[in-house]
């Protein structure tokens, strides 16, 4: 495991949020606190149900295991453990998980002094999560909306949640939210390649810094963002495509009923085509 000689001397005491200094140490390259604990606590026990649920059958073969929500029947009530109640209780200490891991993050922040940026960021994405599992389910009245733990399960739900409004790519908010996500990928992929060739021009060559790399898109673009300024548009890109994520789940259903491509049709009944 690597560990910097000079690591050592950001290991400082405090900046926990809660237990103190009861928590606030290390095993081996990773801080524990009292997060830290609760996350272990809630992965742990939600796997143990996991494996539990895939036990109670009725297979074993990775692909097809799934632990379902509750039936529609059963509203927003608490269902019995075989019958959605152990998803119910998978989904709590995913959460607790997750937001654990969220506050960890916030302790290392301040034990190092610095912004915030990596937990709200690791936040979108449990409020993307959240929006799915709990927030849509909730505004619909039941459980049974969300989504089922399993590979090929959950992926049947996307098929028919998408077939429920005809052609989800005609959601306006998803199809946003997937442009993020494609530009997300291509501003990575454009600075991993402009960080690997100038920090490995080849043997025997010196390596190049910022002047190269700004050169590099000036020439062939007419413009570049900056060392600082790449990172702030990954950040940017990255987070509004789990913005944009959730809000084109949670309107479908709670804030429009039919399918997506009829939403079009405020544009073909616009007055001035009369
Ligand atoms: C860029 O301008 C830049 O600044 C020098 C980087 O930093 C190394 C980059 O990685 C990239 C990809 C760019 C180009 C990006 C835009 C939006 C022009």
């Amino acid at each position: 495991m690597a560990m910097l000689s000079f690591e050592r001397k950001y290991r400082v005491a405090g900046g926990t949020l809660l237990g103190g200094d009861l928590f606030d140490f290390w095993v081996g390259p990773f801080y524990v606190g009292f997060f830290g604990v609760t996350t272990i606590f809630c992965a742990l026990l939600g796997t143990a149900l996991i494996l539990y649920g895939a036990s109670l059958g009725p297979t074993w073969n990775l692909w097809q295991i799934s632990i379902a929500p509750p039936d529609i029947k059963y509203g927003l009530q608490l269902a019995p453990l075989r019958e959605g109640g152990l998803w119910q209780i998978i989904t709590m200490l995913a959460l607790g998980a997750f937001v654990s891991w969220a506050l960890r993050e916030v302790e290392i922040c301040r034990k190092l002094g610095m912004g915030y940026h990596v937990p709200a960021a690791f936040g979108v994405a449990i409020l993307a999560y959240f929006t799915l599992e709990v927030v849509r389910p909730v505004l619909l009245g039941a459980w049974g909306h969300a989504f089922p733990y399993g590979i090929f399960s959950h992926l049947d739900w996307v098929s028919n949640v998408g077939y429920q409004y005809l052609h989800f790519h005609y959601n306006p908010a998803h199809m946003i939210a997937v442009s993020f996500f494609f530009t997300t990928t291509l501003a990575l992929a454009m600075h991993g390649g402009a960080i690997l060739s100038m920090a490995n021009p080849g043997q025997g060559r010196v390596v190049r810094g910022a002047e190269h790399e700004n050169t590099f898109f000036r020439d062939t673009i007419g413009y570049s963002i900056g060392a600082m300024g790449i990172h702030r548009l990954g950040y940017l890109l990255a987070v509004n495509a789990g913005i944009w994520s959730a809000i084109c789940i949670v309107i479908s259903g709670p804030f429009w009923t039919r399918g997506w491509p009829e939403w079009w049709d405020w544009w073909l009944n616009m007055p001035i085509w009369r």
